[in-house]
């Protein structure tokens, strides 16, 4: 059977549906969606796969897991290869995975990119335009979709609210990833992975977390943690860590085409 993950290769929660799928050693063919400049999330042959019009999205055979939680914990239980979720320790790995997916990263990244530069502020504001320009396109050629495109244009609005608005959540958001960091840092004094002495679900999204952390450029929040960072070092040096392409850094070529094609709506 061949498992299908539509993914974008800097997407946050796309790095964690190919982190699990590397780390189980499962098989995959990758279907790139262009979230940013082609924004083919919109495409009515993905919105059939994913209706939330996000990555990632992982069809096998006749299961279609839309979101990177339930990828992580499907490809957990259904494939052979180490558990990643054993017993003993589920209940402080669904501890890790609530608070991780309690927070968001968007309104953090996209926070801290509008507070360095009026240009990110105004591609971002195009953006989602765009965006909504292609749901609103995409109902009315496809009134199937209609109860979906009307779920992601209440959310594209109040992203619009949450990230542009000048009582933005950015401060909030730094306080709690703060907060996730110290709460790792405690959890690694007691055992050498974040929940428990084996590698786990919850090393996944924390993996994923800190490699964020790195590219917004808050490496500070990481190598000031001692057990954090030598946490991280062991994360990172991880064969996983480059199968899975995860990404410290946005490749400047692509941020500058994204902007363009932003800006200058091409
Ligand atoms: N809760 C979802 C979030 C998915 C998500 O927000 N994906 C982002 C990329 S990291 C996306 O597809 N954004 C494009 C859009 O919202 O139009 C998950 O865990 O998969």
């Amino acid at each position: 059977m061949t498992l299908e993950l539509y993914s974008n290769d800097s997407s946050y929660y796309s790095m964690i549906a190919r982190l699990v799928l590397v780390e189980k050693g499962v098989r995959y063919n990758l279907n790139q969606i262009d979230i940013h400049i082609k924004m083919e999330q919109f495409n009515p042959e993905y919105v059939r796969i994913q209706p939330n019009m996000t990555v990632p999205a992982l069809v096998s055979g006749n299961d279609v897991l839309d979101g990177s939680e339930k990828i992580l914990r499907y490809v957990n239980e259904h494939f052979t290869g180490v558990n990643l979720y054993p017993e003993e320790d589920q209940v402080a790995i669904d501890d890790s995975l609530k608070r991780h997916y309690a927070f968001s990263i968007e309104d953090l990244t996209m926070g801290n990119a509008m507070r360095k530069s009026p240009i990110a502020k105004f591609a971002l504001g195009r953006g989602l335009d765009r965006g909504t320009a292609k749901c609103l396109e995409l109902m009315k050629k496809h009134p199937e979709f209609t109860v979906a495109c009307q779920k992601k244009l209440e959310l594209e609005k109040e992203r619009r609210k949450l990230i542009l608005s000048s009582e933005n959540n950015y401060e909030q958001m730094l306080k709690e990833a703060t907060e996730i960091c110290d709460f790792l840092e405690s959890s690694l004094a007691k055992h050498e992975y974040a929940a428990s002495n084996s590698y786990s679900l919850a090393d996944i999204v924390w993996t994923v977390f800190i490699a964020r952390l790195f590219m917004i450029k808050f490496d500070n929040m990481i190598t000031s943690r001692k057990n954090l960072n030598n946490y991280w070092q062991r994360m990172s040096s991880r064969e996983s860590f480059v199968l899975a392409n995860i990404r410290m850094s946005m490749p400047k070529k692509l941020l500058l085409r994204i902007m363009l094609a932003l800006i200058f709506k091409i």
